[in-house]
C-alpha cells in the first residue's frame, strides 16, 4: 500500500547534497521497470508503494523536462486509492524542483480531459495526472501517472523515452521538507517558493463544453419529459462533472447520474465503461421500460460508452456518427478539416471522411499519436476503438464531451440512438466490429505467439482460410506526417479480399501479465444483412484468427477473457 512513511522517509545514508535548508536531496537507486506504456506509467499499487518508486519516477520527469522550471504545472487525478498521498509527494518535489506555480483540482480531482483543458487555458507548461484509467482501484488495484505537455496532450514517445532513460540512472531526488498542503478548499498558498492554487476541477471544463454544444437544444430535450437518460459515473472522477453539467446546467432530473460520488476504490468494480463492466447500466438500458439514452465514463473520464434503448453503439461507429453529424453541432459545423483513428479502430470513419472529402489519418494505438495532427490543424475529430473519442478542443480523449455531442445530435435529429446508427449503416454500410481480449497471459508465451505470427506474415498473402483469401498481411508502421518520426512494430494486420480485417497486438496498459488483443472487422454494405448478430457476422473471421495465430494451442485458452 502507498503509506505516508514509504513515500516520505528519506533513505538511509547521508544526503547527497543539501541545498536550501528545507530542500532535502535523497539518495536513491534506479528501478528497471519505469518505462511508460501506451498511456503513462501504470502498475499495481504494491509496486508504487515500494520506497522511492514514485519519487524516482517523478524526479525523472522533472529531470527530463527542464523547461518546467519556473513554469505552471497542473496536478490532479481520478481520486483513486493512493492519489491523496502521491499528490502531496509530487507537490513537495515540484516545489524543490523549481516549479513556479501548481494548479491542483480541489480534493485532488481533475479528469484527464479537464486537466488537458486547464493546461491549455491557463498556459501551463504541462501536467501530471494520477490515474490508471479504467483499471481497478483500491489497495489491491492499480495506480498510474500520466505526463502531459504544454499542448495539453500526453507526452510523445521521445519524451517518455527520455523519462525512462533518466529513471535508469537516477541517483537522487529532491523534495521540500514541509507540511502537507490542504487541498479541500479553493484558494492559494505557498510551498517554499512555489504557489499552490487549488482550483475548481469542473469550471474551466464546463465553460468549454458550453461553447461547443447547443446547450439550449440539449436542455429542451432533457426537460421535455419525453426523453430519459442515465449516466453512469462508475464512482469515478466524472461524477462531479456530470452532476454539474447534466443535472444542474442542462436540467436533467436528479437521479440521472448514477454512482456519481467518486470513491477511492470505485465501489469495488473496475471503472471500465463497456458491456462487461457497466453491468447495472447495461441491465437498465436493455431491460423493460429502458431509458432513451445511456452513457458511462471511465476512472479518469476520458473514455465513454454510448447506449440507446436496447442498443449498444460500438466506439468505432460512434466516432463515425459524430463525424457524419458535425454539421448539427455548433462547435464543429463547417470546420472538419480532417479526422483520424487508431489503426485497430474500424474503418467506418474512413467512409465518412471520403464522403466529406477530407483526409482520414491512421495512427498507432495511443492518444499521444493524435497530438501532432491536432496541433498542426490537420484534424478536428479523432478516436479509437477502446472507447475513446475527442477533438481539437483538448489533447485528450473526452468521455463527457462525447456524451454531450450525442445529446446535441439527438436533440437536432429528433431520432433515437438506434435509428441514427441504423440510418448511418444504410447510408455508409456497416462495419461489424468486435475485440477479443486474452488477459493475464504469461508475457513470454504472448511474445512467442506474436513472434511466430510475425514470421508467418510474409507468407500469408494468397492463403485461404474458410471462404476468405488473404489480400495483404503486414505489420503497421507509422510515419508521423508532421514531424516525420517513425513508430514501427505497431501490430500485425491481415486483410482479406472481401475487405474483412484482423489485427493483433499486445496491450500496453495492463498491469498483470500480458494481454493479447484480437480485433475483428467485416464490412457489410447490404442493408438487408446489416441486422445480423455481430458474433455471427464475424464468426468466420474469428476462425481465421485462430487458424493464423493459434490462441488455443499457444495460449491454452479456449476463448477470450473479454469480448467487447
Ligand atoms: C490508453 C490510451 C489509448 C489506448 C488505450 C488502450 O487509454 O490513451 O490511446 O487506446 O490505452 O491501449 P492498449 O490497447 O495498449 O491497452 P487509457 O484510457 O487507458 O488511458
Amino acid at each position: 500500500m502507498i503509506h505516508n512513511e514509504t513515500l516520505h522517509t528519506p533513505q538511509p545514508g547521508p544526503p547527497a547534497e543539501t541545498g536550501r535548508t528545507n530542500i532535502v536531496t535523497v539518495v536513491t537507486q534506479p528501478f528497471t521497470d519505469q518505462r511508460p506504456g501506451t498511456s503513462g506509467l501504470r502498475k499495481k499499487v504494491a509496486v508504487f508503494a515500494q520506497p522511492r518508486y514514485l519519487e524516482n519516477f517523478v524526479q525523472s520527469v522533472f529531470d527530463a523536462l527542464p523547461g518546467w522550471r519556473g513554469a505552471t504545472l497542473v496536478l490532479g487525478g481520478d481520486g483513486r486509492y493512493g492519489n491523496e498521498l502521491a499528490l502531496q509527494v509530487i507537490l513537495k518535489m515540484a516545489a524543490a524542483n523549481g516549479i513556479g506555480r501548481a494548479l491542483v483540482g480541489r480534493a485532488g480531482l481533475l479528469s484527464t480531459p479537464a486537466a488537458s483543458c486547464v493546461i491549455r487555458r491557463r498556459d501551463a507548461a504541462g501536467g501530471i495526472i494520477l490515474s490508471a484509467s479504467h483499471n481497478p482501484g483500491g489497495p489491491d488495484g492499480d495506480f498510474g501517472i500520466k505526463v502531459n505537455l504544454a499542448n495539453g496532450g500526453p507526452a510523445p514517445e521521445k519524451v517518455t523515452q527520455a523519462i525512462y532513460e533518466t529513471s535508469r540512472t537516477i541517483r537522487a531526488y529532491r523534495a521540500l521538507d514541509a507540511p502537507d498542503v490542504p487541498l479541500d478548499r479553493l484558494g492559494q498558498s505557498r510551498l517554499g517558493d512555489m504557489v499552490v492554487e487549488v482550483i475548481d476541477p469542473v469550471a474551466d471544463y464546463a465553460a468549454l463544453m458550453e461553447r461547443l454544444f447547443d446547450f439550449e437544444a440539449i436542455r429542451a430535450l432533457l426537460t421535455s419529459g419525453r426523453f430519459r437518460m442515465r449516466f453512469d459515473a462508475m464512482h469515478a472522477v466524472t461524477g462531479p462533472y456530470a452532476h454539474e453539467l447534466l443535472e444542474r446546467c442542462l436540467g436533467a432530473p436528479a437521479g440521472t447520474v448514477l454512482r456519481g460520488e467518486p470513491r477511492t476504490d470505485f465501489g469495488g468494480e473496475p471503472p471500465d465503461p463497456n458491456l462487461a463492466h457497466a453491468q447495472a447500466l447495461v441491465a437498465e438500458m436493455f431491460g423493460p421500460d429502458a431509458p432513451d439514452f445511456g452513457a458511462a465514463c471511465d476512472g479518469d473520464g476520458d473514455r465513454n460508452m454510448i447506449l440507446g434503448r436496447r442498443f449498444f453503439v460500438t466506439p468505432s461507429d460512434s466516432l463515425a456518427v459524430l463525424a457524419a453529424n458535425a454539421a448539427l453541432v455548433p462547435g464543429y459545423r463547417g470546420r472538419l478539416v480532417g479526422v483520424a483513428r487508431s489503426m485497430p479502430t474500424s474503418r467506418a470513419l474512413d467512409r465518412v471522411a471520403a464522403r466529406l472529402g477530407i483526409p482520414c489519418y491512421e495512427t498507432p494505438t495511443g492518444w499521444k499519436y493524435f497530438g501532432n495532427l491536432l496541433d498542426a490543424g490537420r484534424i478536428t475529430l479523432c478516436g479509437e476503438e477502446s472507447f475513446g473519442t475527442g477533438s481539437d478542443h483538448a489533447r485528450e480523449k473526452d468521455g463527457l464531451w462525447a456524451v454531450l455531442y450525442w445529446l446535441n445530435l439527438l436533440a437536432a435529429r429528433r431520432a433515437s440512438v438506434e435509428d441514427v446508427v441504423r440510418a448511418h449503416w444504410r447510408s455508409y454500410g456497416r462495419d461489424f466490429y468486435t475485440r477479443h481480449d486474452y488477459e493475464g497471459l504469461n508475457p513470454v508465451t504472448a511474445e512467442c505467439l506474436m513472434k511466430r505470427l510475425r514470421r508467418r506474415l510474409p507468407h500469408l498473402s494468397g492463403q485461404v482460410f474458410g471462404a476468405q483469401r488473404v489480400r495483404l498481411a503486414d505489420e503497421f508502421s507509422y510515419t508521423d506526417p508532421v514531424d516525420g518520426s517513425v513508430s514501427p512494430g505497431q501490430g500485425p494486420r491481415i486483410e482479406f479480399e472481401d475487405g474483412a480485417r484482423l489485427v493483433l497486438r499486445l496491450s500496453g496498459t495492463g498491469t498483470r501479465g500480458a494481454t493479447l488483443r484480437v480485433y475483428l472487422e467485416r464490412f457489410e454494405p447490404d442493408p438487408a444483412r446489416q441486422g445480423e448478430d455481430v458474433s455471427i457476422a464475424v464468426a468466420a473471421l474469428a476462425q481465421a484468427a485462430e487458424a493464423i495465430a493459434g490462441m488455443r494451442a499457444r495460449l491454452g485458452r479456449k476463448r477470450p477473457s473479454v469480448v467487447t
